[in-house]
């Protein structure tokens, strides 16, 4: 891309079976961004793992562990990024790294915020798309409420920004979001301004390469709960199901 104004934030919990491969692949295809690894304290061998990359670009930060969580993760990994924009994904290859240099590219052309929308769910087992649906539904009126803008994937993962505008959103409202939770993009697009602007380019949405899914039932079901009424009698619907 030949400018350095881009980090590619990755949170992780026990990934050591991707997250050597995946940030050198990055460096790989985008020699000039910077990569940083916001760890909850893996203690799987990830740090050592980075630490054999040898690589300036490549930061890895181990986390406080008393404020463990994906969304703390994501937000701390903003505060600490140095460039103009950022974009957080997955390091589990779920996220294809082939998909940031679009989103990058809408940054560059203007939005305060781009948004990878999840073509291909077919990955999802029915609890995760009912869940994802619910989830999705609940949030998008909550923005329409609010008179905030939404984008077609509210829950998902993969979306990066204005550095800048996404810091200041933290700083002024981030003691009422919510840290522990999947969903730091509703959180941006909650307490950030009613005209900012969104781009939104599409992935396919593939399997998770290596290690496990650290999202399970409870999460699911807790972030539909928070979105009564609707959403808790989606939990209690999709509590039931296998
Ligand atoms: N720092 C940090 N990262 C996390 C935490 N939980 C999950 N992650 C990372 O967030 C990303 C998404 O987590 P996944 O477990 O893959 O969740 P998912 O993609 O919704 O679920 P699957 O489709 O089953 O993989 C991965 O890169 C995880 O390593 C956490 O508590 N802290
Ligand atoms: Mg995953």
């Amino acid at each position: 891309m030949g400018d350095s104004s881009c980090t590619v934030i990755l949170p992780t919990y026990k990934e050591a079976g991707n997250i050597q491969k995946m940030a050198s692949y990055l460096r790989e295809l985008y020699p000039d961004f910077f990569v940083l690894i916001m760890d909850d304290n893996s203690g799987d061998g990830s740090k050592e793992l980075i630490e054999e990359l040898d690589d300036p670009m490549v930061r890895f930060v181990e986390r406080d562990p008393g404020d463990r969580g994906l969304s703390a993760s994501i937000f701390q990994g903003i505060m600490e990024t140095g460039t103009e924009f950022f974009i957080n994904m997955d390091s589990d290859f779920q996220h294809p790294p082939e998909a940031v240099g679009p989103a990058f590219k809408c940054l560059l052309d203007g939005a305060d915020l781009c948004v990878g929308i999840r073509e291909d769910r077919t990955a999802l087992s029915p609890i995760r798309w009912l869940a994802s649906w619910g989830a999705h539904f609940m949030a998008a009126m909550t923005l329409w409420l609010r008179d905030k803008k939404k984008s077609n994937d509210i829950m998902s993962g993969f979306f990066g920004g204005r550095t800048e505008l996404c810091q200041s959103i933290i700083q002024k409202y981030g003691e009422g979001m919510d840290r522990r939770g999947f969903k730091a993009l509703f959180d941006l697009l909650k307490f950030g301004p009613s005209d900012i602007k969104i781009c939104e380019t599409s992935f396919v949405f593939g399997k998770r390469n290596a290690g496990e899914s650290k999202l399970n039932k409870t999460v699911i079901l807790s972030v539909l709960r928070q979105c009564e009424p609707f959403g808790k009698t989606m939990a209690r619907v999709a509590g039931r199901l296998k």
